[in-house]
């Protein structure tokens, strides 16, 4: 069985396991990373230098680290072809860069966002910094509000890794205790994301 190492709370270990509910992949999960520790031992050092989390390991000892690369990999090894993730070659590019763009943009602002309210104590708090990640983050909301006008999902009418990626941080952007402007395809595109079981189980839950 598909080994999935990573506390339940991580956002990128999140995504792993909201695909893995889509392509009904069977898995068990290992809790590591955070409290749990774990990822600076020298076993789990070779399976991620990083020593971040998710790792997934296949039964035959493959290992991956990566979530984008992860959800990419699941999907060819798993259910080749699919709509998750199409073979060819534009329409694969157009989620590939919506899935970087996630890391290479939205990621900053929303985890400066996240840990501001979340994870760092009140009297640490660096609120101008977060209004600033907010700023940021509204703008980058904005191109994806844009994107979704007259359909559903962020590549079109079907989910794709592209709105896992993504919509990971939109349950963030959406019960955090921060400004909003009104985003109605957002919004809708969020409220879409919360009827699918992988979603409402793993991504849309308490922020821990
Ligand atoms: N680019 C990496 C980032 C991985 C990452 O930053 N993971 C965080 C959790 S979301 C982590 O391991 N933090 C340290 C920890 O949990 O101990 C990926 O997408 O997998």
């Amino acid at each position: 069985m598909l080994r999935i190492w990573g506390r339940a709370s991580s956002s990128n270990v999140m995504k792993v396991l909201w695909l893995c509910e889509e392509l009904s992949i069977p898995f068990e999960r290992i809790d590591a990373g955070g409290a749990f520790g774990r990822t600076k031992e020298p076993d789990y050092l070779a399976k991620n230098p990083n020593a971040l989390v998710p790792v997934i390991e296949e039964p035959d000892g493959f290992c991956l680290f990566e979530s984008n690369a992860i959800l990419r990999y699941l999907v060819r090894a798993r259910a080749p072809g699919h709509a998750l993730y199409p073979a060819g070659p534009r329409e694969a590019a157009d989620i590939d860069r919506w899935m970087d763009w996630q890391l290479s943009a939205l990621n900053a602002p929303m985890t400066t966002i996240f840990f501001t309210w979340v994870r760092i104590p009140e009297p640490e708090r660096d609120y101008a910094a977060a209004g600033k990640a907010r700023d940021a983050s509204e703008r980058l909301w904005r191109m994806v509000e844009a994107r979704l006008a007259g359909q559903d999902f962020i590549c079109g009418d079907a989910l794709t890794l592209a709105d896992i990626a993504v919509g990971i941080y939109v349950h963030r952007w959406f019960a955090l205790p921060i400004e909003r402007p009104e985003l109605p395809g957002l919004a809708a595109w969020y409220a879409r994301l919360k009827q699918r079981p992988g979603y409402a189980t793993h991504v849309a839950v308490p922020m821990t």
